[in-house]
């Protein structure tokens, strides 16, 4: 019974979404829309298309097709110069032990997430090599909720969903995962979560204990 651990990226190993923040709130302020902390939260793993049509959105603003690119592009040449300057001080709290004791229990571990700058940022916090796969924003069609982005990961490591674990910090991500008959892990707040089969507030929290049983058990 071969297992797969499929990790999100922005939440759950690193917190990537103040640099989406503040390239974005730029990107509204530039157009006249207001955009707030909580309007963020929203766009947590959603794509970046999908994200500045949503901005666009709340400030009721209609733009061309191709202002819609040149704007996109520019809110990413930010978000780059931001993550250009990362290090592995911003790994969130015990994400190396957990990967380091998969790692030495021979488990298997994708990571799944929406966005396209994945691996440079796995890079600058020299996680990269941690990851037997890497699923991201440049190899989806379809963003979380569908459960596509994980399916993706579970056949590249050669795992059945139902032997696939996700740790996720967004209800889309949890949605996806559940859809797709994993087991979803939520990190973060468990009232936002609460769709998942298990919350931790972040993976101080996860015992090797709760590895090794997640290593036995399979989703119903
Ligand atoms: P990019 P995840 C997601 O990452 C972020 O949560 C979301 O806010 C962002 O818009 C998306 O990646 C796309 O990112 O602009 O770098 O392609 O949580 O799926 O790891
Ligand atoms: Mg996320």
């Amino acid at each position: 019974m071969k297992k797969a651990f499929i990790f999100d990226l922005d939440g759950v190993i690193v917190d990537t979404a103040k640099y989406h923040f503040m390239a974005w709130q730029n990107l509204a302020n530039s157009l006249g829309i207001s955009f707030s902390k909580e309007q963020n939260e929203q766009l947590k793993g959603v794509s970046r298309v999908q994200s500045l049509e949503k901005i666009l959105d709340w400030g009721n603003k209609t733009i061309s097709e191709e202002e819609f690119t040149r704007l996109l592009s520019e809110k990413n040449e930010e978000y780059l110069k931001y993550i250009s300057k990362m290090d592995t001080t911003e790994i969130l709290p015990d994400v190396p032990r957990i990967l380091d004791y998969l790692i030495s229990k021979r488990q298997r571990i994708a990571l799944g997430s929406a966005s396209k700058n994945a691996r440079a940022i796995l890079e600058k916090v020299e996680l990269y090599t941690k990851f037997h796969t890497i699923v991201d924003g440049t190899n989806v069609s379809k963003a979380k909720p569908d459960p596509e982005v994980f399916l993706i990961g579970a056949k590249e490591l050669e795992a059945s969903p139902e032997n696939c674990i996700v740790f996720e910090d967004s209800v889309a991500g949890i949605q996806a995962a559940n859809t797709a008959n994993m087991i979803s892990i939520g990190i973060g707040d468990k009232e936002v979560l609460h769709e998942a089969d298990y919350i931790f507030k972040n993976f101080t929290e996860i015992t090797e204990e709760f590895i090794n049983q997640l290593v036995k058990t399979e989703k119903a």
